[in-house]
Protein backbone atom coordinates (compact mmCIF):
# COMPACT_ATOMS: atom_id res chain seq x y z
CA UNK A 1 0.00 0.00 0.00
CA UNK A 2 1.42 3.42 -0.94
CA UNK A 3 0.51 5.58 1.93
CA UNK A 4 1.24 9.09 0.19
CA UNK A 5 -1.20 8.59 -2.20
CA UNK A 6 -3.67 7.38 0.61
CA UNK A 7 -3.26 10.28 2.51
CA UNK A 8 -4.11 12.76 -0.95
CA UNK A 9 -7.88 11.56 -0.17
CA UNK A 10 -7.42 13.74 3.17
CA UNK A 11 -7.46 17.65 3.64
CA UNK A 12 -4.24 18.00 4.84
CA UNK A 13 -2.10 20.52 5.79
CA UNK A 14 1.35 21.09 4.37
CA UNK A 15 3.83 18.32 2.34
CA UNK A 16 4.42 15.17 3.42
CA UNK A 17 8.22 15.16 4.98
CA UNK A 18 8.19 11.65 6.85
CA UNK A 19 5.90 8.97 7.62
CA UNK A 20 7.49 6.09 10.45
CA UNK A 21 5.69 3.43 12.31
CA UNK A 22 4.00 4.96 15.82
CA UNK A 23 2.88 2.94 19.03
CA UNK A 24 2.56 -0.74 19.58
CA UNK A 25 -1.41 -1.63 19.39
CA UNK A 26 -1.72 -5.17 19.00
CA UNK A 27 -4.70 -4.56 16.44
CA UNK A 28 -4.22 -1.58 14.05
CA UNK A 29 -1.45 -0.39 12.17
CA UNK A 30 -0.82 3.23 13.16
CA UNK A 31 1.97 5.49 11.42
CA UNK A 32 3.03 9.36 12.13
CA UNK A 33 3.20 11.42 9.06
CA UNK A 34 4.76 14.76 9.53
CA UNK A 35 4.14 17.15 7.12
CA UNK A 36 5.74 21.10 6.33
CA UNK A 37 2.75 22.33 8.65
CA UNK A 38 1.25 19.80 11.40
CA UNK A 39 1.79 16.42 12.62
CA UNK A 40 -0.60 13.43 12.17
CA UNK A 41 -1.74 10.09 12.90
CA UNK A 42 -2.79 7.60 10.26
CA UNK A 43 -4.05 4.72 10.98
CA UNK A 44 -5.31 1.87 8.62
CA UNK A 45 -8.22 0.15 10.29
CA UNK A 46 -8.36 -3.67 11.30
CA UNK A 47 -11.12 -4.80 9.60
CA UNK A 48 -11.18 -8.21 10.27
CA UNK A 49 -11.73 -6.69 14.11
CA UNK A 50 -13.87 -4.10 13.09
CA UNK A 51 -16.11 -4.86 10.67
CA UNK A 52 -18.13 -2.22 10.43
CA UNK A 53 -15.68 0.92 10.16
CA UNK A 54 -18.88 3.57 9.26
CA UNK A 55 -20.37 2.15 13.01
CA UNK A 56 -16.80 2.43 14.54
CA UNK A 57 -15.71 5.95 12.70
CA UNK A 58 -19.35 7.37 14.03
CA UNK A 59 -18.88 6.21 17.13
CA UNK A 60 -15.16 8.26 17.64
CA UNK A 61 -16.95 11.57 16.14
CA UNK A 62 -20.27 11.87 17.77
CA UNK A 63 -18.01 11.17 21.19
CA UNK A 64 -15.41 13.79 20.35
CA UNK A 65 -17.42 16.32 19.24
CA UNK A 66 -19.31 16.31 22.08
CA UNK A 67 -16.11 16.50 24.38
CA UNK A 68 -15.08 19.63 21.66
CA UNK A 69 -18.69 21.03 22.44
CA UNK A 70 -18.42 20.40 26.47
CA UNK A 71 -14.83 20.54 27.34
CA UNK A 72 -13.33 23.30 24.30
CA UNK A 73 -10.54 23.67 27.07
CA UNK A 74 -9.26 20.41 27.36
CA UNK A 75 -7.37 18.12 24.34
CA UNK A 76 -9.36 16.00 22.71
CA UNK A 77 -8.81 14.12 19.13
CA UNK A 78 -9.29 15.46 16.33
CA UNK A 79 -10.29 13.69 13.43
CA UNK A 80 -9.40 15.28 10.00
CA UNK A 81 -12.14 14.67 7.31
CA UNK A 82 -11.13 13.28 3.87
CA UNK A 83 -11.64 15.79 0.88
CA UNK A 84 -14.78 14.60 0.17
CA UNK A 85 -16.26 15.15 3.18
CA UNK A 86 -16.56 11.07 4.71
CA UNK A 87 -15.18 10.34 8.51
CA UNK A 88 -12.26 7.64 6.59
CA UNK A 89 -10.97 6.70 3.39
CA UNK A 90 -11.71 3.23 1.73
CA UNK A 91 -10.16 1.83 -0.85
CA UNK A 92 -8.83 -1.39 -2.35
CA UNK A 93 -6.01 -1.64 0.34
CA UNK A 94 -8.25 -0.80 3.30
CA UNK A 95 -9.98 1.62 5.52
CA UNK A 96 -8.06 4.56 6.80
CA UNK A 97 -7.98 6.99 9.29
CA UNK A 98 -6.45 10.41 10.20
CA UNK A 99 -6.21 12.73 13.25
CA UNK A 100 -3.89 15.50 14.11
CA UNK A 101 -1.33 14.22 16.17
CA UNK A 102 -0.81 15.17 19.94
CA UNK A 103 2.32 17.06 20.70
CA UNK A 104 4.29 17.35 23.73
CA UNK A 105 2.92 14.33 25.44
CA UNK A 106 4.44 11.11 26.73
CA UNK A 107 2.97 7.69 26.73
CA UNK A 108 3.63 5.87 30.31
CA UNK A 109 4.37 2.69 28.65
CA UNK A 110 5.87 0.87 31.33
CA UNK A 111 3.21 2.89 33.87
CA UNK A 112 3.88 0.85 36.90
CA UNK A 113 4.94 3.79 38.87
CA UNK A 114 2.72 5.18 41.48
CA UNK A 115 2.47 9.03 40.28
CA UNK A 116 1.76 7.76 36.53
CA UNK A 117 -0.88 5.41 37.57
CA UNK A 118 -2.92 7.84 40.07
CA UNK A 119 -3.33 10.64 36.52
CA UNK A 120 -4.10 7.47 34.17
CA UNK A 121 -6.64 6.88 37.16
CA UNK A 122 -7.78 9.96 36.88
CA UNK A 123 -7.58 10.54 33.21
CA UNK A 124 -10.12 7.40 32.86
CA UNK A 125 -12.16 8.45 35.68
CA UNK A 126 -12.62 11.65 34.15
CA UNK A 127 -13.24 10.33 31.05
CA UNK A 128 -16.35 9.03 32.41
CA UNK A 129 -17.56 11.41 34.42
CA UNK A 130 -17.37 13.75 31.31
CA UNK A 131 -19.69 10.85 29.31
CA UNK A 132 -22.24 10.37 32.09
CA UNK A 133 -24.74 12.19 30.27
CA UNK A 134 -23.75 11.35 26.95
CA UNK A 135 -26.47 8.96 25.63
CA UNK A 136 -24.85 5.64 25.66
CA UNK A 137 -27.70 3.43 24.22
CA UNK A 138 -27.20 5.68 20.78
CA UNK A 139 -23.76 4.50 20.32
CA UNK A 140 -23.46 1.20 18.01
CA UNK A 141 -21.93 -1.78 19.82
CA UNK A 142 -19.08 -2.06 17.04
CA UNK A 143 -17.80 -6.04 18.31
CA UNK A 144 -20.73 -7.57 20.05
CA UNK A 145 -20.00 -8.97 23.10
CA UNK A 146 -16.62 -7.81 23.53
CA UNK A 147 -16.72 -7.81 27.02
CA UNK A 148 -19.21 -10.56 27.25
CA UNK A 149 -17.29 -12.82 29.53
CA UNK A 150 -19.44 -15.92 29.48
CA UNK A 151 -19.46 -15.80 25.83
CA UNK A 152 -15.83 -15.20 25.65
CA UNK A 153 -15.86 -18.71 27.93
CA UNK A 154 -18.26 -20.39 25.44
CA UNK A 155 -15.68 -19.64 22.49
CA UNK A 156 -12.74 -21.06 24.87
CA UNK A 157 -15.00 -24.14 25.37
CA UNK A 158 -15.72 -24.11 21.40
CA UNK A 159 -11.83 -24.09 20.76
CA UNK A 160 -10.38 -26.65 23.35
CA UNK A 161 -13.31 -29.11 21.76
CA UNK A 162 -11.96 -28.71 18.22
CA UNK A 163 -8.28 -28.32 19.20
CA UNK A 164 -7.76 -27.64 15.79
CA UNK A 165 -3.55 -26.84 16.34
CA UNK A 166 -3.82 -30.36 18.93
CA UNK A 167 -2.64 -27.80 21.88
CA UNK A 168 -5.14 -28.54 24.59
CA UNK A 169 -2.83 -31.09 26.01
CA UNK A 170 -0.20 -28.66 26.81
CA UNK A 171 -2.47 -25.71 28.05
CA UNK A 172 -4.63 -28.33 30.33
CA UNK A 173 -3.73 -26.38 33.79
CA UNK A 174 -4.60 -23.33 32.52
CA UNK A 175 -8.34 -24.58 30.43
CA UNK A 176 -8.58 -26.17 34.06
CA UNK A 177 -8.44 -22.94 35.94
CA UNK A 178 -10.65 -20.88 33.47
CA UNK A 179 -13.26 -23.44 33.79
CA UNK A 180 -13.38 -23.46 37.56
CA UNK A 181 -13.85 -19.88 37.32
CA UNK A 182 -17.78 -20.21 35.56
CA UNK A 183 -19.87 -19.70 38.04
CA UNK A 184 -18.39 -16.51 39.20
CA UNK A 185 -18.84 -14.33 36.16
CA UNK A 186 -22.28 -13.54 36.83
CA UNK A 187 -23.11 -11.43 39.70
CA UNK A 188 -26.43 -11.24 39.20
CA UNK A 189 -26.62 -7.35 39.80
CA UNK A 190 -27.81 -5.14 36.89
CA UNK A 191 -25.59 -2.36 36.25
CA UNK A 192 -26.67 1.04 34.16
CA UNK A 193 -25.34 1.46 30.98
CA UNK A 194 -22.63 3.84 30.14
CA UNK A 195 -20.49 5.12 27.66
CA UNK A 196 -17.68 3.11 27.69
CA UNK A 197 -13.49 2.92 26.65
CA UNK A 198 -12.70 -0.49 26.73
CA UNK A 199 -9.63 -0.54 26.32
CA UNK A 200 -8.35 1.34 29.45
CA UNK A 201 -4.77 0.35 29.13
CA UNK A 202 -2.24 3.07 31.09
CA UNK A 203 -0.81 3.59 27.41
CA UNK A 204 -4.28 4.98 26.22
CA UNK A 205 -3.54 8.20 28.44
CA UNK A 206 -0.66 10.76 27.44
CA UNK A 207 0.45 13.01 30.09
CA UNK A 208 1.73 15.82 29.52
CA UNK A 209 5.34 15.57 28.62
CA UNK A 210 5.81 18.41 31.37
CA UNK A 211 3.70 18.11 34.42
CA UNK A 212 3.32 14.26 33.88
CA UNK A 213 -0.62 15.08 33.93
CA UNK A 214 -2.86 12.74 32.62
CA UNK A 215 -4.44 15.18 29.52
CA UNK A 216 -5.96 12.97 26.79
CA UNK A 217 -7.36 9.31 26.66
CA UNK A 218 -6.71 7.76 23.48
CA UNK A 219 -7.51 4.58 21.52
CA UNK A 220 -11.53 5.07 21.07
CA UNK A 221 -11.99 2.28 18.86
CA UNK A 222 -13.46 -0.10 21.22
CA UNK A 223 -15.94 2.95 22.71
CA UNK A 224 -19.07 1.39 23.18
CA UNK A 225 -22.06 1.12 25.68
CA UNK A 226 -21.17 -0.85 28.12
CA UNK A 227 -20.40 -1.26 32.11
CA UNK A 228 -18.03 1.21 34.29
CA UNK A 229 -16.96 -1.61 35.93
CA UNK A 230 -15.28 -3.19 33.00
CA UNK A 231 -13.08 0.18 32.11
CA UNK A 232 -11.47 0.68 35.43
CA UNK A 233 -10.59 -3.64 35.53
CA UNK A 234 -9.60 -3.48 32.48
CA UNK A 235 -7.36 -0.85 33.78
CA UNK A 236 -6.25 -2.71 36.87
CA UNK A 237 -5.57 -5.50 34.89
CA UNK A 238 -3.25 -4.09 32.45
CA UNK A 239 -0.98 -1.47 35.20
CA UNK A 240 -2.07 -2.59 38.78
CA UNK A 241 1.02 -5.30 38.82
CA UNK A 242 4.78 -5.66 38.57
CA UNK A 243 5.79 -7.10 34.96
CA UNK A 244 4.40 -6.73 31.37
CA UNK A 245 1.49 -8.55 30.05
CA UNK A 246 3.68 -11.00 28.20
CA UNK A 247 6.28 -11.77 31.10
CA UNK A 248 7.84 -15.11 30.79
CA UNK A 249 9.20 -15.91 34.47
CA UNK A 250 5.50 -15.69 36.03
CA UNK A 251 8.12 -15.53 39.26
CA UNK A 252 8.06 -11.45 37.97
CA UNK A 253 4.60 -11.13 37.76
CA UNK A 254 2.29 -9.96 40.69
CA UNK A 255 -0.58 -8.47 41.31
CA UNK A 256 0.54 -4.69 43.40
CA UNK A 257 -2.20 -3.77 45.72
CA UNK A 258 -0.43 -0.32 45.92
CA UNK A 259 -0.55 0.26 42.41
CA UNK A 260 -4.00 -0.26 42.25
CA UNK A 261 -4.47 1.78 45.51
CA UNK A 262 -2.62 4.70 43.08
CA UNK A 263 -4.90 3.49 40.32
CA UNK A 264 -8.34 3.86 42.73
CA UNK A 265 -7.39 7.40 44.19
CA UNK A 266 -6.85 8.30 40.60
CA UNK A 267 -10.23 7.20 39.79
CA UNK A 268 -12.36 8.31 42.24
CA UNK A 269 -10.60 12.08 41.94
CA UNK A 270 -11.94 11.91 38.08
CA UNK A 271 -15.32 10.36 38.04
CA UNK A 272 -16.10 12.21 41.28
CA UNK A 273 -19.78 11.04 42.40
CA UNK A 274 -21.11 10.04 39.21
CA UNK A 275 -21.30 6.19 39.51
CA UNK A 276 -23.86 4.26 41.36
CA UNK A 277 -23.41 2.45 45.03
CA UNK A 278 -23.42 -0.75 42.94
CA UNK A 279 -20.82 0.10 40.80
CA UNK A 280 -18.41 1.23 43.00
CA UNK A 281 -19.10 -1.97 45.17
CA UNK A 282 -18.20 -4.18 41.66
CA UNK A 283 -14.89 -2.18 40.88
CA UNK A 284 -13.07 -4.79 42.30
CA UNK A 285 -15.21 -7.61 40.71
CA UNK A 286 -14.59 -6.28 37.63
CA UNK A 287 -11.11 -5.99 38.04
CA UNK A 288 -11.03 -9.97 38.62
CA UNK A 289 -12.94 -10.62 35.45
CA UNK A 290 -11.21 -8.31 33.10
CA UNK A 291 -8.34 -10.01 33.70
CA UNK A 292 -10.04 -13.33 33.81
CA UNK A 293 -11.17 -12.55 30.59
CA UNK A 294 -8.20 -11.32 28.64
CA UNK A 295 -6.81 -14.36 29.74
CA UNK A 296 -9.62 -16.24 28.48
CA UNK A 297 -9.30 -14.26 24.98
CA UNK A 298 -5.47 -15.34 24.91
CA UNK A 299 -6.01 -18.85 25.47
CA UNK A 300 -8.31 -19.12 22.65
CA UNK A 301 -6.51 -17.70 20.43
CA UNK A 302 -4.02 -19.54 21.09
CA UNK A 303 -5.44 -22.64 20.33
CA UNK A 304 -7.38 -21.34 17.33
CA UNK A 305 -3.85 -20.79 15.91
CA UNK A 306 -3.36 -17.08 16.79
CA UNK A 307 -5.42 -15.21 14.35
CA UNK A 308 -6.87 -12.47 16.66
CA UNK A 309 -3.85 -10.82 18.53
CA UNK A 310 -0.57 -10.08 16.98
CA UNK A 311 1.86 -12.66 18.07
CA UNK A 312 5.76 -12.49 18.09
CA UNK A 313 6.85 -15.78 19.24
CA UNK A 314 4.48 -19.25 18.74
CA UNK A 315 3.80 -19.70 22.46
CA UNK A 316 3.31 -15.75 22.89
CA UNK A 317 -0.39 -15.56 23.56
CA UNK A 318 -0.11 -18.83 26.04
CA UNK A 319 2.58 -17.17 27.70
CA UNK A 320 -0.05 -13.36 28.03
CA UNK A 321 -2.62 -16.08 29.04
CA UNK A 322 -0.37 -17.56 31.96
CA UNK A 323 0.35 -13.65 33.35
CA UNK A 324 -3.23 -12.85 33.36
CA UNK A 325 -3.93 -16.28 35.19
CA UNK A 326 -1.48 -15.77 37.47
CA UNK A 327 -3.02 -11.76 38.36
CA UNK A 328 -7.08 -13.82 38.89
CA UNK A 329 -5.69 -16.03 41.63
CA UNK A 330 -3.12 -13.12 43.33
CA UNK A 331 -5.90 -10.80 42.93
CA UNK A 332 -8.77 -13.06 43.84
CA UNK A 333 -6.82 -13.75 47.49
CA UNK A 334 -6.78 -9.74 47.74
CA UNK A 335 -10.22 -9.15 47.31
CA UNK A 336 -10.92 -7.78 50.81
CA UNK A 337 -8.30 -5.18 50.39
CA UNK A 338 -9.44 -3.97 47.36
CA UNK A 339 -12.49 -3.66 48.82
CA UNK A 340 -11.07 -1.82 51.51
CA UNK A 341 -9.30 0.50 49.14
CA UNK A 342 -12.37 1.58 47.37
CA UNK A 343 -14.15 2.17 50.30
CA UNK A 344 -11.42 4.59 51.14
CA UNK A 345 -11.47 6.58 48.03
CA UNK A 346 -15.11 6.17 47.04
CA UNK A 347 -16.96 9.59 47.20
C1 LIG B 1 -6.05 -5.46 22.27
O1 LIG B 1 -4.61 -3.48 20.29
P1 LIG B 1 -4.64 -3.21 21.73
O2 LIG B 1 -3.36 -3.58 22.41
O3 LIG B 1 -5.03 -1.78 22.02
C2 LIG B 1 -7.52 -5.78 22.51
C3 LIG B 1 -7.88 -5.55 23.99
C4 LIG B 1 -6.98 -6.43 24.85
C5 LIG B 1 -5.53 -6.09 24.53
C6 LIG B 1 -4.60 -7.01 25.30
C7 LIG B 1 -10.05 -4.56 20.00
O4 LIG B 1 -5.82 -4.09 22.43
O5 LIG B 1 -9.22 -5.92 24.20
O6 LIG B 1 -7.25 -6.20 26.23
O7 LIG B 1 -5.22 -6.22 23.14
N1 LIG B 1 -8.36 -4.95 21.67
C8 LIG B 1 -9.31 -5.49 20.90
O8 LIG B 1 -3.31 -6.55 25.21
O9 LIG B 1 -9.58 -6.68 20.89
MG1 LIG C 1 -6.49 -0.64 21.81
Amino acid sequence: MEITKILENFELEGDVVQISPLGNGHINDTRLVITTKQKYTFQKINTNIFTNPKELMTNLFSVTEYLKNNYPDELTINFVRTKSGEMYHQCEDGCFRLSVYIDDVVVPDEAKNEKALFECGRAFGHFQSQLADFPADTLYETIKDFHNTAWRLENLKKAASADKMSRLAEVQKEYEFALTRENKIDTGVKLPLRVTHNDTKANNVLLDKDTLKGVCVIDLDTLMPGLSINDFGDAIRFAANTAEEDERDLDKMHFSLSLFESFTKGFFEGVGASLTKQEVELLPHGAIMMTYECGVRFLTDYLDGDNYFKISCPDHNLVRCRTQFKLVYEMEQAYDEMCRIIKKYAK
